[in-house]
C-alpha cells in the first residue's frame, strides 16, 4: 500500500539556533523567555512542537513520545481547586505608604515608621461565583491586601461591606452552602436570588444587616477602583508597655464610591464578563493608578463597653459618629500582575498573618477564620510550601527549621534543623530564643466567671437595630433601589413561606420597607412579623452609610464613549475628547466599522465597533454623526440600544441633531435635562460627572 509522504502541516522550521550551553548550576527559565529555543521541562531542546511522533506518516502515535506526553500531562494538571469562596478575583501590585504614624499605639513598624513604603499585593473578588463566573452580579466584594512589611507579611483580608452575615464561624459552611448554586440543580451561578439563600436569611436574622448592605447599590459596584474596604472585625493594637487599643480598618477610594444600576449590571454580565477585571487592568496600564486611604477607628475597652452593641459581633459596624475615622496612610496599585495564575490564583491571604504590635480580638467569627484560611490553602495549593511561591513569600529575610514537604523549592544546608543545637558551630541556623522583637500575643486577662460552653453572648442578640440604622441613613433613591432589589430577589423565590418569612423579618427593621417590598411582590397582606429576641432601637442616622453622598462629582477614572461614523465632524469629536481627557476621563471612539473617515480627515482606526462596544461600558456617551449616517443607524438595533441603555442607566448624553431626530426617536427617548448638544462641551462634562437620578422615576417602577 502506498504511503503518503510525511507532510508536516503547520510545522515551523526547526530552529537552527543552538541551545545555550548550560554550565554547572546555571538555570534557564523558558517561562521567562530567557532561553531562545523551546525545551521540555527537563531542558531538552524540542525539534518540533507541532507534530507528535508517529510510527509512519499516517500511523499510530508512539508511546515513547516523551515530548508529547510531558506537554499533555502538564496541561492535564493545570487547574488547581477553586477557592470555595472568593474564587473569582482580580489583583494588582502596588505600595502602601504610612503618612500619619500611630506612635505609642502600636509597635507595628507598618504603622509607626512615618514615610515607610511597603510593597502590597491586593486581590478583589466576588464571593459566590466560580472562578469563571461574571464580574457584576449582586454580591459582596472581597478586598484582601498583603503588606510585605520589614517585620513579615501582614494580611488585611476584608470585604467592601463593613459587616458580615453571621456571628459565629460555626455557621459559615451553612451560609455559603445556602448562597451558592443549589446542589441538586447546579444553579443559579453567582446569584443570591434563589430559595436556599432566602430560606437561610429568613431563619437567621443575624444576616439581615449584611443583606441590607448587599441589596443596596454597594452590591453592584461600577469599578473595583471605586469600592470601600473594611477589615470588619475589631483587632487589637498594642504598644511597648502592653497597653491595648481596639482598631477597625477602613479603605476609602480616592475616586469616591460609584455603583451600577441593576439593569446595567445585569446586562454587563452578557456584554463584558470581565468588566471589573478589564477596568482595573486598563486603568493601571493607562497609568491611572487607583488609590485608597487607609483609615482606622480606634477605641478603648471602656469606650466599647458603652456602645449600644457588641463590637466583637462581626454583624455590627461602629458608626463614624461614635468613633471617627483617622487616616494613617495610602495604598496605590501601580502594577498589573505578570501572570494571572502565578499571582492572582496562587496568592494565599490569611487573617492570622499578623505582625508584632497587632493582635486578634475575641470575635468568634474571626477566631474561626484563623483556622480556615491556612487549612483551605494547604488543600488548594498542595502543601505547606505554598509560602515559598513568590507572591506569598515575605520580602524580608526569613528563616526557621521547617523542612521538606511537597514542592520544597529551597535547598537548606547543614546538619541542624532543630533547636537547641550544639552542632551548629558557625551559628548559621536560626535561633528562636533571641528574638526580642518577636511576635507576642496581647496578655488579655480572662474573666473570673468564665465557663466553657457552646454559647452565644447575650450582647449578640439584637439583629434589627443596625439594619434599621442603615435604612434610616439612606437617601430616597437608595431606599428605592434597596426595596426594588429585595423585590427582585424575593420574586425569584419559589417557596411562598420563605418569601413571607423574609418580609416578616423586614417588618422588624422598618414597617415602611416591609410594606414596599410586600406591595412590589403583590402580597395581599403583610405577613406577620417574625419573633424578635430583642426589639430594634433607634440610632441617629449616619450619613457615612449612604452611598450617593460618597460619590464624587468627577470624571477622574471614568470612561466616556463617543459614537461616530463616516463624515462625522472630527473637530467636534476632538473638542469633547480633549475636554473629557483634561477632566481625567478615558475616552473611547466607537463606530459601526473599525475605520472611519471623519469630515476633513483621513480614515482612522476607532477604539470599538458599535455592536461589540455597548454604552454599558461607559459612564457617559456622546454622538457626533452626519445626519444621513444617523438615519441609517436608526435602523440598527445596536445603535438604538446604545442610546436606550445609556438613557435608561441614567447617563449624561451629548446627542447631535441627527441622533435626536433619528436614533433617539427610534429608541422612544424624550430628551431631558441630562441630554445636551455635543457643541455644549462644558455642559456635557459637568453632567457626565454624575448619574441623572432625576430621570429614574420616569423610566422604571421602583418599589
Ligand atoms: Fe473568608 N475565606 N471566611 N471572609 N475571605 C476565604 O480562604 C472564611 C470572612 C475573605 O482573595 C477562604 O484562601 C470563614 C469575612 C476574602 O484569596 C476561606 C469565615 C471576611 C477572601 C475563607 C469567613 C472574609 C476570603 C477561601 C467565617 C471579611 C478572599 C479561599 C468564619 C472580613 C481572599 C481562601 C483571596 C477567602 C473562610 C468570613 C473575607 C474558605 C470560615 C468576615 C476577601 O478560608
Amino acid at each position: 500500500m502506498a504511503t503518503k509522504k510525511a507532510a508536516r502541516p503547520g510545522a515551523s522550521a526547526p530552529s537552527r539556533k543552538r541551545p545555550a550551553q548550560a554550565t554547572g548550576g546555571e538555570t534557564h527559565q523558558t517561562a521567562t523567555g530567557k532561553r531562545d529555543v523551546m525545551t521540555t521541562a527537563q531542558g531538552i531542546p524540542v525539534s518540533d512542537n507541532q507534530n507528535s511522533l508517529r510510527a509512519y506518516p499516517r500511523g499510530p502515535t508512539l508511546l515513547e513520545d516523551f515530548v508529547l506526553r510531558e506537554k499533555i500531562t502538564h496541561f492535564d494538571h493545570e487547574r488547581i481547586p477553586d477557592r470555595i469562596v472568593h474564587a473569582r478575583g482580580s489583583a494588582a501590585h502596588g505600595y502602601f505608604e504610612l503618612t500619619h504614624p500611630l506612635t505609642g499605639i502600636t509597635t507595628a513598624r507598618l504603622f509607626t515608621d512615618k514615610g515607610l513604603r511597603v510593597p502590597v499585593f491586593t486581590r478583589f473578588s466576588t464571593v459566590a461565583g466560580g472562578a469563571g463566573s461574571v464580574d457584576t452580579p449582586r454580591d459582596v466584594r472581597g478586598f484582601a491586601v498583603k503588606f510585605y512589611t520589614p517585620e513579615g507579611n501582614y494580611d488585611l483580608v476584608g470585604n467592601n461591606l463593613p459587616v458580615f452575615a453571621i456571628q459565629d464561624a460555626m455557621k459559615f459552611p451553612d451560609f455559603i452552602h445556602a448562597v451558592k448554586m443549589e446542589p441538586d440543580r447546579g444553579f443559579p451561578q453567582a446569584a443570591s436570588a434563589h430559595d436556599t439563600f432566602w430560606d437561610f436569611v429568613s431563619l437567621s436574622p443575624e444576616t439581615l444587616n449584611m443583606v441590607m448592605w448587599a441589596m443596596s447599590d454597594r452590591g453592584i459596584p461600577r469599578s473595583l477602583r471605586m469600592i470601600e474596604g473594611f477589615g470588619i472585625h475589631s483587632f487589637r493594637f498594642f504598644n511597648e508597655a502592653g497597653d491595648s487599643t481596639f482598631v477597625r480598618f477602613h479603605w476609602r477610594p480616592r475616586l469616591g464610591l460609584q455603583s451600577l444600576v441593576w439593569d446595567e449590571s445585569a446586562k454587563l454580565q452578557g456584554a463584558d464578563n470581565d468588566f471589573h477585571r478589564r477596568d482595573l487592568f486598563d486603568a493601571i496600564n493607562a497609568g491611572q493608578y487607583p488609590e485608597w486611604d487607609l483609615a482606622v477607628q480606634l477605641f478603648t475597652e471602656d469606650e466599647a463597653d458603652a456602645f449600644p452593641f457588641d463590637h466583637l459581633d462581626a454583624t455590627k459596624l461602629i458608626p463614624e459618629e461614635l468613633v471617627p475615622l483617622r487616616v494613617v496612610g495610602r495604598m496605590v496599585l501601580d502594577r498589573n500582575p505578570d501572570n494571572h495564575f502565578a499571582e492572582n490564583d496562587q496568592v494565599a491571604f490569611c487573617p492570622a498573618n499578623l505582625v508584632p504590635g497587632i493582635d486578634f480580638s475575641n470575635d468568634p467569627l474571626l477566631q474561626g477564620r484563623l483556622f480556615s484560611y491556612l487549612d483551605t490553602q494547604l488543600w488548594r495549593l498542595g502543601g505547606p510550601n505554598f509560602t515559598q511561591i513568590p507572591v506569598n513569600a515575605p520580602k524580608c529575610p526569613f528563616a526557621n527549621h521547617q523542612r521538606d514537604a511537597h514542592m520544597q523549592m529551597q535547598v537548606p544546608k547543614g546538619r541542624v534543623a532543630y533547636e537547641p543545637a550544639s552542632l551548629d558551630k558557625d551559628g548559621s541556623t536560626p535561633n528562636g530564643r533571641e528574638t526580642p522583637a518577636g511576635f507576642r500575643s496581647f496578655a488579655e486577662r480572662a474573666p473570673d466567671d468564665g465557663r466553657k460552653g457552646r454559647l452565644r453572648a447575650e450582647s449578640f442578640a439584637d439583629h434589627y437595630s443596625q439594619p434599621r440604622l442603615f435604612w434610616n441613613s439612606q437617601s430616597d433613591v437608595e431606599r428605592a433601589h434597596i426595596a426594588s432589589a429585595l423585590v427582585f430577589e424575593l420574586a425569584k423565590v419559589e417557596d411562598d413561606p420563605v418569601r413571607e418569612r423574609t418580609v416578616g423579618q423586614l417588618r422588624n427593621i422598618d414597617q415602611g420597607l416591609a410594606q414596599r417590598v410586600a406591595d412590589g411582590l403583590g402580597m395581599k397582606a403583610l405577613p406577620a412579623a417574625e419573633p424578635a429576641a430583642v426589639p430594634a432601637i433607634d440610632m441617629p442616622p449616619s450619613p457615612a452609610l449612604a452611598l450617593i453622598g460618597k460619590m464624587k462629582d468627577t470624571l477622574e477614572g471614568r470612561c466616556i464613549g463617543i459614537l461616530v461614523a463616516e463624515g462625522s465632524d472630527g473637530k467636534q469629536v476632538d473638542a469633547i475628547r480633549s475636554a473629557a481627557e483634561k477632566a481625567g476621563a478615558i475616552v473611547k471612539i466607537v463606530a459601526p466599522k473599525l475605520h472611519v473617515a471623519m469630515k476633513g480627515g483621513k480614515p482612522r482606526k476607532v477604539d470599538g465597533q458599535l455592536a461589540g462596544t455597548p454604552s454599558l461600558v461607559f459612564d457617559a456617551v456622546a454622538s457626533v454623526l452626519d445626519p444621513a449616517e444617523a438615519e441609517k443607524l436608526a435602523k440598527d438595533g445596536a445603535a438604538i440600544d446604545w442610546f436606550r441603555d445609556a438613557f435608561g442607566h441614567l447617563k449624561a448624553i451629548a446627542a447631535c441633531g441627527g441622533t435626536r431626530q433619528h436614533i433617539l426617536k427610534a429608541a422612544g427617548i424624550k430628551p431631558d435635562a441630562g441630554v445636551v448638544e455635543p457643541g455644549d462641551v462644558k455642559g456635557f462634562i459637568k453632567l457626565a460627572k454624575t448619574r441623572q437620578w432625576a430621570r429614574e422615576p420616569r423610566l422604571r417602577t421602583l418599589a
